[in-house]
């Protein structure tokens, strides 16, 4: 040990090469780390990773964990030892990368975009009905950081917004729905549902045929939160049925997904390789200094996850 605080730091070179010039700079009585073999466990104190190591209880003097995206599903919180503080990513690019993905996939589902490419596959000019914007009823599961910024993006296009939260919610413009007990008539009310809700033992397998069936007739879906919410087989039957008319997907369980699967190839599915948003490290260095310095300082941290709630 030889006292002075470690950062280390897990994730790409080309990350790293960014945040060793930010904490450089901004926090030169840190020593900045990313090969765990050349520093003394004893002086880790803060950690950014994706994935929880497997030698973790090596940094027994560990305070905070950061996790180098927004979601913190893929750490175990089971299984961290009770003082460490787990932080998630909140950065200006996470954010403005999810506004982009959720107008890009709420438009293309809205004036219909993969029927047309459907059509485009068999040379048919076949115009189809056109809904105005403030007639199609656009839902998030979810209510936080990332699906507020989105619905800041729909608003102008004069979308009827709303959303579904745990707790109750109160944001101007749009319709608020909570808990277990409003679902319901949160998804009676929704064409175009965007899923942005974070993986739980909770939100696991949420979306299923049951949950399906309360959509109304033609809605379509834009999953960007979690693979193992979906249950792709009930997916799959409300889109061979014509109940649901199109699935925009950028997690799946497993990912990759793999070659064979029937996603890949179905006509009413567009799926990308989750990509809807990504960690930009220049943003994202100024964010986690910005932590380091509220850890420092006694004050609340951003990100911070409730650890029991598991988001
Ligand atoms: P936040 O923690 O800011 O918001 C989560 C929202 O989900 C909150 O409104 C919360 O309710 C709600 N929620 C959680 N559990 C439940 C539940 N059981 N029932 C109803 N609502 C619930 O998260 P972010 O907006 O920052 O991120 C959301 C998720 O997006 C991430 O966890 C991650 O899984 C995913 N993501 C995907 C990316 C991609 O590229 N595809 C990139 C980044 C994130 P309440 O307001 O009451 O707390
Ligand atoms: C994240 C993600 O959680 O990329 O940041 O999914």
């Amino acid at each position: 040990m030889n006292g002075r605080p470690v950062f280390l730091f897990n994730s790409t070179a080309e990350r790293a090469a960014v945040f060793r010039e930010a904490f450089a700079r901004d926090l030169p009585d840190l020593i900045f780390a990313d090969d765990a073999a050349a520093v003394d466990p004893d002086d880790v104190r803060y950690l950014i990773t994706w994935k929880i190591p497997a030698d973790l209880d090596r940094y027994r003097r560990l305070e905070v964990i950061f996790s180098i995206g927004a979601g913190v599903d893929q750490f175990d919180g089971a299984g961290l030892p009770a003082g460490i503080a787990v932080v998630r990513m909140v950065e200006d690019g996470i954010v403005r990368m999810m506004q982009e993905y959720v107008a890009l996939s709420v438009l293309a589902l809205h004036r219909d975009w993969p029927a047309y490419a459907v059509q485009q596959s068999e040379a048919v000019w076949r115009p189809l009905p056109a809904v105005q914007a403030g007639a199609r009823r656009i839902g998030f599961l979810g209510l936080g950081m990332l699906a507020q910024a989105a619905m800041d993006r729909l608003a102008p296009f004069g979308f009827a917004l709303a959303g579904w939260s745990r707790s109750p919610r109160t944001i101007a413009g749009v319709e608020t729905f909570h808990g277990a007990a409003q679902l319901a008539g949160f998804l009676a009310r929704t064409d175009i549902l965007v899923c942005l809700l974070p993986l739980t033992a909770e939100t696991r397998g949420l979306l299923n045929a049951e949950f399906f069936a309360r959509l109304p007739q033609g809605a379509a879906l834009v999953q960007a939160g979690r693979g193992p919410q979906l249950d792709t087989a009930a997916l799959l039957s409300a889109l061979d049925r014509g109940h649901l008319s199109a699935a925009v997907l950028d997690v799946t369980d497993p990912e990759p997904l793999p070659a064979d699967h029937p996603l890949w190839r179905h006509p009413k599915v567009v799926i990308t390789p989750h990509v809807a948003s990504v960690t930009q490290p220049q943003t994202a260095a100024h964010a986690v200094i910005d932590n380091i310095r509220r850890h420092r300082d006694g004050q609340p941290m951003i990100g911070l996850v409730d650890r029991a709630r598991g988001y």
